[in-house]
């Protein structure tokens, strides 16, 4: 069984980008990969986290894991800070990794363009432990959303590099991105990527929004003046929007919603993907408090992160033994 790899980085509440883009498919590929999830607690403090927020998201992150369907008997799910291999691996990573690769990474280079202040070392060098926490695995396949893939593909350079100064190690891992929902817009400016981070927080939907706020959040979606629902993701990117998330949602294709809403108005189609949205966020929470009370998280993440450290910890032996990081006695 090919093995399959993703983090999720909750520096905020998780939100429907991720469940489209990144979620909902690791539910889907955990009958027929061997996969391995992690929350990416490390890459959160690349950015100052008030320490109970933290707490708070990190908690919320696993239960909405297991929320979304995401089966501990079958994936293997745990806390990055449980295996230390990572921050180990990660800086031998940031050995083989150059400036100039890490100056070329887009998320990066939008910050600091933006005239971010307080930019941490620990931001500019995270596609070096995001490395790590993939290749320490071996792993195959890293689905991620559009916005990962460029760290995917250093992983890959990092691995390749490594592999031809010290010999075979790495399996050089491929991204997987999804075809629909891979990068799900705002619905208050759909140019722009749905984001925790969304400071108007219009646009945004949580996974644990009310479901009256999510549903206002849909029926004020920024659409056009066109007025004609059709697929036309240049000129009119927020219907679009709303179509690939009920198609997303519903198993549809985009197509298919398109002929039913086809001369109606932008309302009659806002209120469908309303209630598909809230139907769909209504399962994951019912199922996320009855997670949270049953406290069986800690369990779940101890047992986890054992499976995770049996494969880790020997890669990262593997590796300091052909770096030369040992005594010879
Ligand atoms: P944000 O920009 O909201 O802080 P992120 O991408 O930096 O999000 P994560 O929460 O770690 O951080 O993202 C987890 C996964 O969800 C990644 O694979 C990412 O590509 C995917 N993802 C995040 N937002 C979206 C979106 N709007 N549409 C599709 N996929 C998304
Ligand atoms: N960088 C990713 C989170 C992340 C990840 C990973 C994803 C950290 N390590 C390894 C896939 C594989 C993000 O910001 N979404």
């Amino acid at each position: 069984m090919k093995r399959m790899l993703s983090g999720i980085k909750p520096t905020g509440q998780l939100t429907l980008g991720n469940y489209i883009g990144a979620l909902r498919n690791f539910v889907n590929y955990q009958d027929d990969y061997e996969m391995i999830v992690f929350i990416a607690n490390l890459h959160c403090i690349t950015e100052y986290q008030d320490p109970e927020d933290l707490k708070k998201n990190l908690t919320d992150a696993v239960a909405l894991y297991l929320a979304c369907g995401l089966d501990p008997n079958k994936a293997t799910i745990f806390l990055q800070t449980d295996v230390h291999s990572h921050a180990e691996l990660g800086y031998i990573m940031a050995c083989n990794t150059y400036l100039g690769e890490l100056n070329r990474m887009t998320q990066f280079k939008d910050k600091s363009a933006k005239g971010e202040k307080n930019m941490t070392a620990g931001l500019y060098t995270y596609p070096c432990l995001m490395a790590a926490d993939i290749l320490l695995y071996d792993a195959n396949y890293v689905p991620v959303g559009e916005d990962q893939k460029q760290h995917v593909e250093l992983t890959r350079d990092i691995a390749q590099r490594f592999n031809n100064k010290y010999g075979e190690t790495f399996v050089v891992p491929e991204p997987l991105i999804a075809k629909v929902g891979a990068r799900i817009m705002s619905l208050s400016d759909p140019s722009k990527k749905m984001s925790k981070s969304d400071e108007t927080n219009k646009g945004c939907i949580y996974l644990l929004d009310d479901l009256k706020a999510a549903r206002k959040k849909v029926m004020s979606a920024v659409t056009d003046s066109i007025g004609i629902i059709q697929l036309d993701k240049e000129n009119q990117p927020g219907l679009y929007n709303l179509i690939e998330i009920a198609s997303a949602l519903s198993n549809r294709s985009m197509e298919d919603i398109v002929k039913e809403f086809e001369g109606q108005g932008y309302g009659k189609l806002k209120g469908y993907v309303a209630d598909v949205v809230c139907a769909e966020l209504e399962k994951i929470q019912t199922r996320y408090h009855e997670i949270i009370e049953s406290r069986q998280l800690e369990t779940i993440l101890k047992e986890g992160a054992a499976k995770a450290a049996a494969i880790a910890d020997p890669k990262l032996e593997e590796v300091k033994k052909k770096v030369g990081l040992e005594i010879k006695y």
